[in-house]
Order: C-alpha cells, then sequence, then structure tokens
C-alpha cells in the first residue's frame, strides 16, 4: 500500500499525540493521584445524615457571613432534598441576593445524579459515596431552575429545584 508522504507525517503526528497524551493523563492518574476536585472526599451513601453537612437541621440555606451562603443538599432517587421550612414543608426555592457568593455541596444517596442550576456556572455531577462542592458567585438576577443532568431513572423528569437571585 502506498501511502503519501504527507499522509504518513500526518498519521505519525497523530498517533504520537495520542500516546503523549495517554502518557500525561497515565501519570497524572496513578503517579500523582490527580483526580477531579470534587471526588475528594469521600462519605458512606448508605449513611450521609453521619456527615454535618447532610444532618436533616442543616440542609439547604445557610448565610455563614455577610453576602456568603452555603447550601446543602441530598440528592436522591428523584428529589433534592433542601431541607424543610418553618412550616415542616420541603424547600423547592433557594433565595439568594445578587451577587452573593453561594458553596453548594451535595451528595447522593443512591445513584448518580446531575446538579445543574441552569443559566449558571454551577453544574455538577453528583455521586453516591463522594461529596460535590462548587462555589458561584450569582451576578445575575432571576429565576434558575435545578435539574438533574444524568439519567437517574423513572422519575428522572422530576428532579428539580429553584434558585431565584434577587
Ligand atoms: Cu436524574
Amino acid at each position: 500500500m502506498h501511502l503519501h508522504k504527507y499522509e504518513k507525517v500526518w498519521l505519525t503526528f497523530g498517533m504520537a499525540s495520542l500516546v503523549i497524551f495517554l502518557l500525561i493523563i497515565g501519570f497524572a492518574a496513578f503517579w500523582k493521584g490527580t483526580h477531579p476536585q470534587s471526588h475528594l472526599e469521600t462519605i458512606d451513601q448508605n449513611n450521609v445524615e453521619a456527615h454535618d453537612s447532610f444532618k436533616p437541621e442543616n440542609l439547604g440555606l445557610t448565610e455563614v457571613a455577610d453576602g456568603k451562603y452555603k447550601v446543602n443538599i441530598v440528592a436522591s432517587a428523584f428529589n433534592y432534598d433542601f431541607g424543610v421550612d418553618k412550616d415542616e414543608k420541603p424547600v423547592k426555592t433557594i433565595r439568594v441576593p445578587q451577587g452573593s457568593t453561594v458553596l453548594f455541596t451535595i451528595t447522593s444517596k443512591d445513584v448518580v445524579h446531575g446538579f445543574q442550576v441552569a443559566g449558571t456556572n454551577v453544574n455538577m455531577m453528583v455521586e453516591p459515596g463522594h461529596i460535590s462542592r462548587y462555589e458561584a458567585v450569582m451576578k445575575n438576577k432571576g429565576e434558575f431552575t435545578v435539574v438533574c443532568n444524568e439519567y437517574c431513572g423513572i422519575g428522572h423528569h422530576q428532579m428539580f429545584g429553584k434558585v431565584e437571585v434577587y
């Protein structure tokens, strides 16, 4: 089989870059122990309440300092648990002022879920046995829908919530 000179050059370049990239990933993962940031913290998925952040009374929105908030959430099929309000009703909307910094901390009790606040930078994979965190500055006013973007079963489309920036 005859290969044109430029074709050979291009093939060699392609193969060589593939090998180089695989070596870099292998080195980072196996020698350096580099993993996605949000996967550093592990948790027992069958006993998430044992972790301070996921105790029922600590779920939902808390103001930690002026303009700084944290939101703790437990995801499960097919619900986001943002805690309960003062009437013991499940919270579905998180309200924060514009410009505030919000740290979202979330874990899953069962299967892989997603946590995306559509229209913002918040977009996490939520894995059982791991804690996912993401801190975001809520720059824009509006109502943002929280959606699960990892197909998690029959009621997947029922997993939602809302973040309201006022
Ligand atoms: Cu889902």
